[in-house]
């Protein structure tokens, strides 16, 4: 029996349904001190005078922190420039300018307003275009000083720019039939995570430990270090039950503060982060304008094409909307044939709360350009839209943008599978007004980055797996792991345990982004698991007197091959082991297969290059209520190519969660921001797709398996928000007839979009 491509009910799943789950937000330790933080309420202005002397005599007040107790600031991996605290210069409403930890709540309230803080305010910058133009005021004059990994182009407001360029772009407009441009504008989406971000520390001799909700324990201890100026190994990331991650809890957000306020109270504290701080300072997805031209033969074949993509990085870098910006060349240019390109991807700097990176990053804006921008120029050759796609798809050999050449390619079977489940030809004979479908085909990257696990025996024959990828929800380590160490040593699910991420107890692991769990973090575990298999077939084969050969771990036993009753208990053996040769244990690694190193910045390896491509196809039909402009999605199609499914209803649950956050971006949500200030600071206005938003979705999983993926698994959960607001945005312009240029497409923008139609 193996519990391997079963839908093995997630071990994580009962406690977080009865609420008995310790989330981040629940943790707390003895005396721990509560804090409150000092936000700008000014989006620009150099800071004059900040005198905490008034707050520090409040009885209760145990510490009061300001950016004279940190170091500063030094480089990293990537751009990095946002400090714990405002030092001298405020960029962003919302920006920490002091904290303050005490016994009550009412005590730090105190505090608070009690801190003297006078400023000069500074013209703030918050267009994209006008941040860019020459006589902008440049938010980060000093940072050509910063220290940093990068060497591309920097200057002005520019914080980053990557580029991707291959043929002969020039020649290709020249020879085309046809030369189709478009510009599109997409909102900041948030994350919502139901936990917001919220962090427990302690200094204890002369470490740190913090207790926080991270996707990336690894990526928070360096964070921390660097900007309290001291060793990683000074610092201890323990990570308890994550309410939600979705790319907002991959970066120090909380922590550092924390620590700061730790070592100057003496005692622990926790901060936990009101809905309000969560919607206006922690980074959203970044709002975009996406421009594209492009040159087609009669036929709609794909000659060249150019992209601009300007993202918003908001006033400081966490160093992940700079990092990806890398992806949004290869999300114009995973999918389709497009012999000659130039993809000019820039970050810029605005006096806006930081932008981070939500699932999906930057894909989810450039795949809705590309699909609405190829949806124009079907109509205007008057091909039918899925022709053209089928006549542009990569296929297997070929290469992609950056000069990948894909070893498999499975975008024409994706649609083929989407065709069998809703076939075209039926969905768009039978024509209705106001109704609409789409369907969209997408590749897709899965984060490799590095991962270690090590695997124990334990002497009662249970397997303990320790590792510090962190469970976000996904199930990757929770349960993916599990079944796959369960399967290599024979033993039932239930007797495999993997311990909280620790990064005291861990080896480094590159963090719970881009679909990377199961896939990384799981072949770390299969490796040390096939090892750990080796020890006991050695120990085994000495008490069954057997060779290695001849025996199979099967149901937590060793036995010989063929003679039944012939076998030992996994128990038996690992005890067998403990009092001889010591115990059974085995490190294992997962390093990606190497990829040309040519980004300039160290994650840019795993991001200028797909890992693991998986193949998708979308679709989507779509009513519009004529009165009120509202989009019903009525029916949604996901053919999902997972590699291997490890387990199929899992890989469904992240599926209908990507395709339920994807239909938030397309329809409702927009992080409006106005003189600077989040005006959406609740879900009150902040619209989230509820379950009345999002029909059922019809699944179709595919295995294709990738040859360096746990068992042939590739990345599942990223994926299935990114062609969303594509395919609802197509069939939303092919239900009205005319073509649209944003998202998301609220009633408003969709009645508007209506009457201006009847009015040509
Ligand atoms: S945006 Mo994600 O955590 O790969």
């Amino acid at each position: 029996m193996t519990v391997v491509g079963t839908s093995v009910r997630r071990a994580d799943g009962d406690a977080k349904v009865r609420g008995t789950a310790v989330y981040g937000m629940d943790y707390t330790e003895p005396c721990a001190l509560v804090v409150r933080v000092l936000r700008s309420s000014v989006p620009a202005a150099r800071i004059t005078r900040l005198d905490t002397s008034r707050a520090e005599k409040i009885p209760g007040v145990r510490a009061v922190a300001t950016a004279a107790d940190t170091p500063g600031l030094s480089g990293m991996l990537v751009l990095k420039d946002q400090t714990v605290f405002a030092r001298d210069e405020i960029r962003y409403v919302g920006e920490p300018i002091a904290a303050v930890a005490a016994d009550t709540i009412e005590q730090a309230d105190a505090a608070i307003a009690a801190i003297e803080l006078e400023v000069d305010p500074l013209e703030p910058v918050y267009d994209l275009e006008a941040s860019l133009a020459d006589d902008a005021r440049v938010i980060h004059p000093d940072w050509e000083s910063y220290e940093t990994f990068l060497d591309g182009p920097r200057g002005g407001n520019l914080a980053w720019e990557a580029r991707v360029e291959r043929g002969d772009v020039e020649a290709a407009f020249a020879s085309a039939h046809l030369v189709v441009e478009d510009e599109y504008r997409t909102p900041r989406q948030h994350q919502c995570s139901i936990e917001p971000h919220a962090a427990v520390a302690r200094y204890e001799q002369g470490r740190y430990i913090v207790h926080t909700p991270t996707q990336f324990p690894f990526l928070v201890r360096g964070r921390v270090a660097e900007l309290l100026g001291v060793r990683p190994s000074d610092v201890r990331v323990v990570v308890p039950a994550i309410g939600g991650g979705f790319g907002g809890k991959l970066d120090a957000m909380l922590e550092p503060m924390a620590c700061v306020l730790a070592r100057k109270a003496g005692r622990p504290v926790r901060v936990v982060n009101s809905r309000a701080e969560e919607q206006a300072t922690c980074g959203p997805r970044e709002n975009a304008i996406v421009r594209l031209r492009t040159a087609v033969a009669k036929d709609g074949t794909i000659l060249a094409q150019e992209g601009v993509i300007l993202c918003d990085n908001g006033a400081n870098s966490s160093g992940e909307t700079v990092a990806c910006a890398n992806l949004a060349p290869l999300a114009l240019g995973g999918t389709y044939r497009i012999p000659s390109a130039r993809y000019v991807s820039k970050v810029v700097y605005t006096n806006t709360v930081p932008t981070a990176a939500f699932r999906g990053v930057n894909g989810n804006y450039c795949v809705f350009a590309q699909e609405m921008h190829l949806d124009h120029i079907a109509r205007e050759l008057g091909i039918d839209r899925r022709e053209l796609r089928l006549r542009n798809v990569l296929k297997a050999g070929e290469q992609m943008v950056n000069g990948q050449q894909l070893d498999d390619a499975f975008l024409e079977q994706a649609l083929a599978k989407a065709d069998e489940i809703a076939p075209w030809e039926e969905l768009t004979a039978a024509r209705r007004p106001l109704r609409g479908v789409a369907v969209v085909p997408m590749t897709w990257i899965t984060n490799p980055g590095p991962s270690g696990a090590t695997v124990k025996l334990g002497e009662d024959g249970t397997v303990t797996v320790t590792c510090a990828a962190a469970e976000i929800g996904t199930g990757g380590v929770a349960t993916g792991i599990r079944q796959i160490v369960a399967d290599e040593l024979g033993v039932p699910f239930e007797d495999v345990l993997v311990t909280p991420a620790d990064t005291d107890a861990a080896g480094y692991d590159h963090g719970a982004q881009g679909s990377r769990t199961t896939f990384g973090t799981g072949s770390a575990a299969l490796d040390a698991a096939a090892q750990v298999r080796e020890q006991v077939l050695d120990v085994a084969g000495g008490m069954l007197e057997a060779s290695p050969e001849d025996l199979e771990l099967v149901d937590g036993h060793v036995g010989v091959v063929g003679v039944p009753g012939r076998r030992v208990s996994l128990a038996a053996v690992a005890a067998t082991a403990m009092w001889s040769s010591g115990p059974i244990s085995a490190a294992g690694k997962f390093v990606a297969p190497p990829v040309p190193f040519d980004a300039g910045c160290m994650v840019g390896a795993a991001l200028t290059h797909f890992s693991a491509a998986s193949y998708h196809a979308h679709l989507a039909e779509v009513e519009i209520d004529p009165d009120t402009g509202r989009v019903r999605v009525t029916r949604y199609v996901v053919v999902q190519d997972v590699g291997r499914a490890i387990n199929p209803q899992m890989i469904e649950g992240q599926i209908q969660g990507g395709v339920a956050q994807g239909i938030g971006y397309a329809l409702y949500e927009n992080l409006r921001i106005s003189d600077g200030v989040v005006v959406d600071s609740g879900l009150e206005t902040y619209r989230l797709p509820t379950a009345l938003d999002v029909p059922p979705i019809e699944i179709a999983i595919l295995e294709n398996p990738c040859s360096y993926g746990p068992l042939g698994a590739k990345g599942v959960a990223e994926p299935s928000i990114i062609p969303v607001a594509a395919v609802i945005g197509c069939a939303v312009a092919d239900a009205i007839g005319t073509p649209l240029q944003s998202l998301p497409l609220t009633p408003f923008d969709v009645l508007a979009a209506l009457r201006h139609r009847d009015q040509e």
